[in-house]
Parts: C-alpha cells; structure tokens; sequence
C-alpha cells in the first residue's frame, strides 16, 4: 500500500462549502443524493478529486448536466471549468453488509454512521479531509415504525409523516465541519432526556438513545455530561454551541466513542450503567470517555485538525483535559496512578517497539493504525509537560490564545504550541522535539552528598534508544518535579521543577548536614524511564514519607520491581542476582504499615499495594522470560498474602462491612476488599475459596460481585464453576455483562487458561462480528502473558488464526491484535521464531488488509 507523508500536505484543489445529503434509509439498500457546492481552491486547471472507497456514484452532474466521471485509484475525477459549481451525485449502500463498521453501518436493526477517519467516502464520494469544512444539511427518510428515531448532526429544521408509512426529518448544523464529524442514527429508540444552561443563559437539550429496556442505565453518563459542561466553563471558559447535544449508545462499534458535531455516538459500554450491571471502574471510563467527546466540541470540532498527522493536536490535548477532569471530580493521586499505569502498559512498550512513532506521525499506511496510546496518551503526556512549565494561569492563556485564534479552522500541532509559546511566555524551541522524536527517554539521576560543606548534587542525565527511523536523538527539554527530603525532619523545603535540557546536568544545594532522599518526577511530571541510584533503605523511606502520592506508590512499585528482578536472576543459581534490591523482610514490613497506614484512604491503599503485572515485569527485562516472571510474582504474592493474612482478613470484613453507595468512601472500601480477597488467595488459605465465594454471592453490585469472581477464576475450586454459571446465567442477554464472563475467563491464573479459551471461541455466545466481544475474549488472553507466551507457541497460533478470520471482515480491529506478536525481538529465540512465523503466515494470506498488512510489515522489518 502507498505510504502518505506528512511532509507532502497541500491543501484540497476544490473544497465544498455546502452539502446537502438526502437519505432513504434502509438496512439492505440506502439511497442517498448528495448536493455539493464546490469551489475552486486557489489558481489550478486540476480537476475536481473526490475520495471514493466502495460507494461509486450511480449518477453524476455538474450545474445540471450529467459529465463522464474517471475511477483513478480511491478516487474518482471529472473537469469543472468555473470557480464554482453544484455537484449533485447519487450513491446506494448496503449497510447490513458493512461488517467493518465504518461509513453508514447496521447494527442490531438500528442505522448510524462512523467517519473518522475515512469512512465518510464510504457513503458518498467527497473531499474527504479534515481541512475541508462544510456547512451541512440533512434530510432523513425511512419506514417510521422500524425507524422512529432519525438523528443527524446540529438542531431538527422539520420532520413530518410521508405516504406508505414512511417519515422524514430535516437536519441542519450551522458550524462548518469536516466530513469525519458527520453523523447520522435511525432506529426504534428510546431518550432519557435532561437540559443544561451555559454560563451565558442558553438553555441545550440533552438526550441519550438507548434501545428499549436500557433507560435505566443512563442516568450516570447524562450526570458525567452535563458536569462535563459545567467543568469546560469554569476551567476553560468554552461553553457549548447548539441548542441540542445528542448522544447515542451502540452496542457494534470500533472505537470507544465519537465526537460527532451535536451527534456523539458511543460504544455502549461506555454509557449504559447501574450498580447491578457496572463496576466502579466502568463508573469512571463512562465519566471520563463521556467528558472526552464532549470536550473535543472545542479541542476537535471548533478547532479541527488540518490533516491527520495532526491528530494529537485534537486527542492529546483532549485526553489531557480529560484526565484533569476526572481528577476534579475524583481522586487526583488515584487518576495520575491509573494514567501513568495506563501509559506504561501501553505506550512504553509500543514507543520501544517495531510501531513505535511520534506523536505527530511522519508517514502512513493506514490512519486508522494511528489512532495509538502514542498519539492519545503520549500526547496527553506532552501537555501536561507544558502545563507544568507554564503553571496553570499562564497555560490557561496559552490556551485561550490557541482557541481565539484558530476558532473555526483546521489547525496544527504547530498552532498550538505557537499559541502556548506566545500565550503562556513560554520558549518551547526545544520542546518542539517531543513532537518529532519517537521513543522514551532514559533518565539517569544521581545525589552526591558533601558532608563537609553540607552541600547535595543532583547529577542527571538523558540517553535515548533508536526507535525506527530514528537512529539518533537530539536532545529533550525534560521537566522533572523534585525534592529533596530531609531524613530526620521526613519533610522538604518545597518543589522545584528541574528542567533538564543537556544531556548532562548537575545542580547543587547547600544546607544539607546528611544527605537528603531524592524524590524525582513527582507526579510523573515527565513521560520518561527514569533510573536512580539509591542507597538501599531509600525506597522504604520514600514509601513511608513522600508527601507526593505518586512517588510513594511510584517507590513501592521499585521496590517491589527490584526484589522480583533480583529473584528471577537468583532462579538462575544463587549470586546470579546482584545490587540493591531490599529483602523479602522489608518488603512484608512496607506492606504491613501500608495495609493499616491511616493517612492513606482505601482507593489510594489499593492502588499502592497492587503488585505490578507480569506485563509490567516483562518490560524491565531485556529478555522477557514469562514463566520466571509467572513464578517469581506469584511466590511473592504468596508471600504477601500469607505473611499478612491476618490484617488481609481484618481490612476485608471491615470493608465488607461498607453498604454500597457511590460515595468515596464506599468505591474505596470496595476496591480494597477484592485486593485484600486476591491477597486471601493468594496465601492459599484453606478457606479462601468460601470466602471469595462468599463476597460472590452476598454482593449487591458488580464490583464485589467481579471482584470475587476474578479471584475464583484463578481458582482450582469447585466454587469457581458453580459462580461462573450463576454468574452467566444472571446475565445471559446483557452483552456487556457477558463480555466480562468472557474477559474474566481468559486473564485468569488458572492452569487451564489456554484449554478454556479453545472452549470460549466455539461458546454460543461468541461472534466474530461485535468487536466489543472479540475484545473480551482475546484482549485479556493476548495480555495474559505467562499464557499466550506460552513456550509451545500455541498461543500465538490461536491469536493468528483470529487475525485471519477477522480481517476480512473488520481491519481496523483486526489491526490492533498485530502488536504482541510484533514483540518478538523481546523474546528468547525460540519464541521469536514463532512469533515471526505467525506474521509471515499473516503476511501471506490473499487480500490481506491495508490496516494489518502495515502493522505486520513494520512488526517484520
Ligand atoms: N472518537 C475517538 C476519540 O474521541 C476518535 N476521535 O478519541
Ligand atoms: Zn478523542
């Protein structure tokens, strides 16, 4: 497939300032007639290029007169002579057929619409580009009993009843926009409805569609969104623009959710909840996914991006305001834990491997590929940084700078950081490489201490790995929060941020009689490895002292990381391990005070005692060696759980003893109590199986009830099939419930995880064609690293054989399963072998996908 450079934009010859699209629905055959009005884009004699991806016109007319169209590639060509005209063409689609989800699909007897990135050409021929922004107007018609519901984009102009039971509405959105934030639902729906006032006294209609049966379970994203509201007017001062904000919840959808103008389309996962049905943390995604469509109304619609390349511009900036909202309306110490964690299983990995990119791509297949945790996470990382430096008024007018300036465009990263840089006074000349380079970068940091002058040197450094296409680095701007904590005192005399921008820096403090206890990247103010040189002793003071949440959770992570590292390497004869990991000893000591430490509340409790995963583990190793990291961190578990198992006991009847309740209180002792139950069993005390069973069947929501059910699927116990199937049973027809019967099976510990997982994929209930139930199954096994990286190499033929089957029906999911084996290098030879053997079979398969074939030759190279 052609590869597109970023290097190689140039605006649309011709844009198309006005459409008007006409649609006669229906789930085999969809009629629609387009009108658009086209401009000439500057001084050319080029013809006009609409992109064009299975949606042939059937008839095409230029001011009336029908021309002779040519097919060059994806695209379709004709000749205008004026600067203007009136394009009207016809298409006819087959939603029902469209298993890939993109362009106008079906799912479960309702119509909707999926356009970004480029499925918009999938249901007419267009200048199919985000820096072209048209002002559109949309006329629905259907059967009105099969669609009673008909929705586009911005506020309804008219609807009425047509002849034969049919109906129509007539929708029309004022704000210019790119075609990938068209929208369009039709289906038997039913709204829970509220409203909103904005700051300056414009009353907005909200809803949320959901089928039949399903109301019940809007009431948490309707309250996300309308805080969401209220959170962009008071921390950026943007209020909402329509006099309607829409949201439907689909249950067949790629993405987790999207932005559409007006429109937003959720996967429903990420907007149907009730306690009996959701975890607190599916709570918190629905929060936070709900806040990011919304908050791309500005960071992505208001101002859009000039082409996809750009596409941090709109989602970094958006997830960062994302995180800072959930952090708002939650816990900030708990938020940060989960985003770093987040980026560390998703981003350090790929930004080390064969995919690796920037945030701001330089060359692509297949944009869907892009849509990663670099561009997403990573992006979100780089704000943040600038948030750091600039403080938060100085960043908030950076900010205003940027959407005052470029209200109504298609914008840059560029822009942005231009906007930042005047906005905020920052200089960001060398900042500027965050965007470029590709990677994580190692820092090194050391404190010398001078007794006799009493004077403390940070020593620090920054290396980088090449990363593909990018043999050498120069150097990054690295902002790094730090203390220096006074043993005795167990205090600090205040923050400072360091910036390191050489690749060699030393700074030094005076005051110091003993040597302080460094305490760098507080708050993970930097998206960075970071590599310090400790005394042994330092990290348990660390966990005990550190004012910062994030650097007690962050030193008790290490610690825990050092011992098990050590004890993999002692696997290989005693004295293989070498340095400074603190003894088992300690580590039981730590996590003693910390189970009963009063300062802590139970979320943050929780969050801090999770031990790291074998994913996780794998990921400070050169060499994964999954069966030493399986045994090593179980034994450790083991160790845990049965050292402590009396205060596990006692923090999991007292937090057994909260009733349920939204409240902070409440979600806390909830988490501790299936992390106190893990720890249970994890001591393989005699009765840990009753008392899991226990929690299961008293639990009077889903987090106790998943909570239990995760701990007895790594069981070898009679009670874990007996909860299986009650639990199964309870849920059968709730698909996002059963998707969790699934994921609970397949990211077990269990012994057999490989033979169930056989089992699941002939289950009655699995299907190749809902992704969100492809995910479920596949996505915990894949991470399931102990199983999937199983030395016989069966678990890389079950996941290439998934590849092949789905491929020809979703690429773009498809796509996403490509990564773990593109891991290879990380593995002994063996394995490695069979990892490539797996992608070269995926390579040679006939009509192979655009989307896997770019992440498999690049995963090859
Ligand atoms: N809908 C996806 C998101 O919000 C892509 N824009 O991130
Ligand atoms: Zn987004």
């Amino acid at each position: 497939p052609p590869v597109i450079y970023r290097a190689d934009y140039q605006p649309p010859d011709w844009r198309v300032e006005t459409v008007s699209l006409e649609f006669d629905l229906d789930l085999s055959a969809t009629e629609v007639h387009a009108t658009l009005g086209i401009v000439r884009n500057g001084d050319h004699d080029r013809a006009v290029r609409l992109d064009c991806d299975g949606a042939l016109p059937q008839t095409l007319a230029v001011d009336g007169q029908p021309v002779n169209w040519r097919q060059e590639g994806s695209r379709i060509a004709f000749d205008v002579q004026g600067e203007r005209a009136i394009v009207t063409l016809s298409t006819r689609i087959a939603p029902d057929t469209n298993t890939q989800l993109m362009g106008l699909f079906a799912s479960n007897g309702m119509l909707c619409t999926q356009c970004e990135a480029e499925g918009f050409r999938r249901i007419i021929p267009f200048v199919d580009r985000p820096d072209n922004m048209s002002v559109y107007e949309v006329l629905l018609r259907a059967d009105k009993s099969r669609f009673p519901v008909l929705l586009s984009n911005g506020a309804l102009v008219e609807s009425g009843d047509l002849d034969g039971g049919r109906h129509y509405a007539r929708w029309r959105d004022p704000h210019p926009k790119p075609s990938y934030l068209f929208a369009l639902v039709a289906g038997d729906l039913v709204a829970t409805r509220d409203s909103f006032t904005t700051k300056s006294g414009t009353h907005v209609d909200l809803a949320i569609f959901v089928r039949a049966g399903d109301e019940g379970r809007t009431a948490h994203a309707m309250q996300a969104l309308k805080a969401s509201m209220a959170w962009d007017e008071r921390v950026y001062g943007l209020e909402y623009d329509l006099p309607v904000f829409n949201i439907v919840a689909v249950s067949d959808f790629n993405m987790g959710a999207m932005e559409n103008k007006g429109l937003n389309i959720f996967n429903s996962r990420y907007i149907l909840a009730d306690p009996d049905t959701a975890t607190d943390y599916d709570y918190d995604a629905i929060e936070g996914v709900v806040a990011h469509e919304y908050f791309h109304n500005w960071s992505g619609n208001r101002v859009t991006c000039r082409d996809w390349f750009q596409l941090s511009l709109k989602e970094g900036f958006t997830v960062y305001r994302d995180q800072c909202f959930s952090a708002d309306m939650g816990s900030e110490a708990v938020k940060r834990i989960e985003d770093v964690r987040m980026l560390r299983a998703a981003q350090f990995p790929e930004d080390a491997g064969p995919l690796a990119h920037p945030i701001r791509p330089d060359s692509y297949m297949e944009i869907s590929n892009f849509y990663t945790s670099t561009v997403y996470n990573k992006g979100a990382e780089v704000i943040r940084m600038m948030a750091t430096m600039a403080g938060p008024e100085r960043f908030r007018a950076g900010c205003d700078l940027y959407f005052a300036r470029h209200d109504g465009e298609a914008a840059t990263c560029e822009d942005f950081v231009r906007a930042m840089e005047e906005g905020a006074g920052l200089d960001l000349g060398q900042f500027r490489r965050w965007y470029e380079q590709a990677g994580t970068p190692q820092v090194q940091a050391r404190l010398e201490h001078d007794a006799a002058t009493g004077t403390a040197t940070l020593h620090l450094r920054q290396n980088f790995t090449p990363t593909p296409g990018q043999p050498a680095k120069p150097l990054m701007p690295i902002p790094l929060r730090t203390a220096l904590i006074d043993r005795d005192m167990k205090a600090h005399r205040g923050e400072m941020l360091v910036v390191l921008t050489e690749a060699e820096q030393a700074l030094s403090f005076t005051g110091y009689a003993r040597a302080p206890v460094l305490s760098i990247n507080r708050g993970f103010s930097a998206p960075v490895n970071l590599d310090v040189a400790r005394a042994s002793g330092d990290l348990p003071f660390l966990v005990r002292h550190d004012d910062d949440p994030f650097a007690r959770y962050e030193a008790l992570q290490q610690l825990v990381i050092d011992r098990l590292i050590a004890d993999i390497a002692d696997m290989d004869g005693p004295g293989a391990a070498q340095g400074h990991a603190v003894s088992l000893d300690e580590i039981i000591a730590v996590f003693g005070d910390l189970v009963s430490d009063q300062r802590l509340d139970d979320s943050m409790r929780a969050e801090i005692l999770s031990l790291p995963t074998e994913a996780f583990l794998g990921e400070q190793m050169l060499i994964v060696r999954p069966e030493a990291i399986h045994v090593a961190r179980k034994s450790l578990r083991k160790a845990i759980g049965s050292r402590l198992l009396n205060q596990w006991r006692i923090v999991h009847e007292r937090a057994s003893s909260v009733p349920y309740s939204l409240s902070r209180e409440a979600r806390g002792a909830r988490k501790i109590k299936s992390l106190a139950l893990g720890y249970i069993a994890s001591a393989e005390a005699g009765d840990a199986a009753m008392v899991a069973f226990d929690q299961f069947a008293r639990a009077d929501n889903m987090t106790d009830r998943q909570g239990a059910l995760a701990v007895l699927a790594s069981m070898q116990a009679d009670q874990r099939e007996t909860a299986l199937d009650s639990f199964y049973n309870r849920y059968q027809g709730n698909a996002l419930v059963i998707d969790k019967w699934f994921s609970l099976q397949t990211g077990s510990a269990h012994p057999r995880v490989h033979e169930q997982m056989l089992e699941l994929i002939r289950h009655k209930d699995f299907t190749l064609t809902n992704p969100n139930r492809v995910r479920a199954l596949y996505w915990p096994f894949v991470s399931n690293q102990a199983v999937f990286h199983e030395a016989s190499g069966r678990g890389y033929e079950l996941l290439t054989d998934l590849v092949l089957k789905l491929d020809p029906l979703n690429p773009q999911t498809t796509a996403r399963f490509i990564a773990p084996l593109g891991r290879w290098r990380r593995f002994d030879e063996a394995r490695a072998a069979k990892m490539r053997d797996c992608l070269e079979r995926i390579l040679a398969q006939p009509g192979l996908s655009k989307d896997v074939t770019e992440q498999v030759v690049k995963s090859l190279e």
